[in-house]
């Protein structure tokens, strides 16, 4: 087990973050049983006096870093190993060991000693390590961690082995791993590896909830103290200019306090006189302020991320979606200074058959839940939370499911709205009257009608309106889009040419400004770049449906959008 962590490790005067990040020591169990290293205990011994080791970063993911097929294309335990000495920042006081994320599944040993293991990627979990260290005293220590991306019907998301048993054409312990999404399923410690270093009694988690009333904002804060209690907290608000605007305040009548409040912790509220709201970018408008909560108790790929939210920037976008699970940290940290809005999506994408609906899915997908929702809640970007994409929707089972879902949901976070992205047909659909935003995806053009762009102003009308008549919530068109490879050009255009792909988006944008007046809150066009995917004949090296290629080189579809979002900001 781990402790569920919701703070990014973040340095302060009380607190030392130190990083564990660099090369490690990597080694994959390619054994027929893909069990050698527990087997053999690799974790007992430096990794090294057990097989041949090579250098991986951390983090990133190990796949495309591989030279043959059957690397990248890895099923298993892969195994990490790095040393290190504890940190002087940490004598005598708290130390937690931190990931930011291990795709799959991960157990974690210190000199041979089990302290974490955690299922699921994209979210941080953590290892109470002050024992350890403690008894150290001082001496180098040899930190192993083995990662397993095999996905099983009852993971989230979901996966399958398929084993290959016809020996005449395939050998004798062949398999696959086959999976229901369309990205390829990256593996490792792909995130930061960190030691925080902080007094005893600690501030393990913070719940921030906003409202306002007329010009006077309200600041809720709810902490959880972890490792003893505290007689004393400093709480205060700074404005982007780093200047304290308020204090303890008494709460008006009519604003209701929200409900997620234990008297055993510390909260209260803060009241802002001539509050700025925090506000989505636009042409015109800058986001709104930025306020910072300080707490004083006692007790990833930069350049991409950066490079896409320029990409963002030049389009006149205001807001994306998690496609297919949580993002970093950095990445929210990043919207909501640039004044992005974000769905966050829960790693729950895959979900077609019955068996993906039992007990043990449903309680991974609670569990993921409670730590996206633990984790983000915080931040002003997020506007909504959407708890899975594309599930089979029609099937009974995911009724019931997602009506647990969705409560849970709602139960852990009163104040954002709930959404699951659906492409089941309305007629057939479960799980859109649980829901507070009905999402969909449809590919007309594309993958229906494909060849056929005169047919989606009539085709597209016609869904959308289904969905509102039928359900009387605000409709997002979650994805849309069209595939073309970079370069290719085509008069009359064909499918996979530039000229298709605009000619499919430029189909859709009347739609979208008709229904917009009724009830369309969204569009959201499938995808900003190009990605890999697990190889097929639908893919041409990856998913092209991108508006620039993997490389951030824009495609024509990239200025059309642009022209479109820019004149949407203008009149807006
Ligand atoms: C979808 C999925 C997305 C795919 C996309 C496509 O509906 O949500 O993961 O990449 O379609 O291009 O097929």
């Amino acid at each position: 087990a781990a402790i569920v962590s919701g703070l990014q490790p973040l340095g302060s005067e009380s607190r030392q973050v130190v990083q564990l990040d660099g090369l490690w020591s990597f080694r994959l169990d390619s054994s027929p049983g893909r069990n050698d290293g527990f087997e053999q205990a690799w974790y007992k011994r430096p990794l090294s006096e057990t097989g041949p080791v090579m250098d991986m970063p951390v983090p990133s993911s190990y796949n495309d870093l591989m030279q043959t097929p059957t690397d990248r294309d890895f099923v298993g335990w892969a195994w990490y190993e790095r040393r290190f000495r504890p940190p002087m920042a940490c004598h005598a006081r708290r130390a937690r060991l931190h990931f930011a994320s291990v795709h799959y599944y991960a157990v974690v040993w210190i000199d041979g000693l089990e302290i974490a293991t955690h299922e699921g990627g994209h979210l941080p979990f953590e290892a109470d390590i002050s024992g350890v260290l403690f008894q150290a005293k001082g001496r180098e220590l040899r930190l192993t961690v083995a990662a397993n991306n095999t996905l099983t019907p009852n993971t989230i998301p979901p996966g399958r082995i398929i084993y290959m048993n016809d020996t005449s054409r395939y050998p004798i312990g062949y398999f696959v791993q086959e999976v229901d999404f369309d990205f390829f399923n990256y593996a490792g410690i792909d995130r930061p590896v960190s030691i925080i270093c902080s007094s005893q009694v600690y501030i393990q988690d913070i719940m921030v909830t906003t409202t306002f009333s007329a010009s006077v904002g309200f600041v809720f804060y709810n902490i959880s103290i972890a490792g003893g209690t505290v007689t004393s907290i400093f709480v205060g608000l700074r404005d982007p200019k780093g200047h304290h605007v308020a204090g303890d305040a008494v709460l008006p009548d009519h604003i209701c306090r929200p409900s997620l409040h234990s008297s055993l912790s510390p909260h209260g509220l803060i009241k802002v006189p001539n509050v700025s709201l925090w506000w989505p970018v636009g042409l015109n408008t800058t986001p709104g302020l930025l306020y910072t909560l300080e707490l004083r108790g006692r007790g990833y790929d930069a350049v991409t991320m950066v490079k896409d939210a320029s990409l963002l920037g030049w389009l006149g976008a205001n807001a994306f979606r998690t496609s297919h699970y949580p993002y970093s940290e950095q990445t929210l940290d990043m919207a909501d200074r640039q004044g992005i809005l974000v769905i966050l999506e829960a790693p729950a994408v895959g979900l077609v058959t019955v068996d993906n609906f039992g007990k043990r899915s449903l309680e991974q997908h609670l569990t993921a839940l409670r730590e996206l929702i633990n984790r983000d809640r915080n931040h002003p970007s997020v506007i909504m939370w959407s708890l899975a994409n594309e599930p089979a929707s029609n099937l009974p089972v995911a009724e019931s499911y997602f009506r647990q879902v969705i409560a849970e949901a709602h139960r852990l976070d009163d104040t954002r709205p709930v959404t699951v992205v659906l492409n089941k047909d309305v007629s057939v659909d479960r799980v859109a009257q649980f829901l507070d935003v009905v999402s969909v995806n449809a590919y007309f053009g594309w993958y229906h009608a494909s060849g056929h762009p005169e047919l989606i102003g009539q085709q597209l009308g016609h869904m959308l309106s289904a969905w509102y008549t039928k359900h009387h919530r605000p409709v997002i068109l979650m994805e849309y889009g069209a595939g073309s490879v970079a370069g290719l050009h085509s008069l009359p255009s064909v499918m996979f040419s530039e000229e298709y792909h605009l000619e499919l988006m430029r189909k859709h944008f009347p739609v979208f400004d008709e229904k917009r007046e009724e009830f369309l809150v969204g569009e959201m066009l499938w995808n900003l770049v190009d990605f890999n995917t697990p190889q097929g004949v639908k893919r041409v090296a990856g998913n092209r449906k991108g508006l620039f290629t993997r490389n951030r080189q824009p495609k024509m579809a990239a200025f059309l959008l642009r022209d479109r979002y820019m004149r949407l900001n203008n009149a807006s």
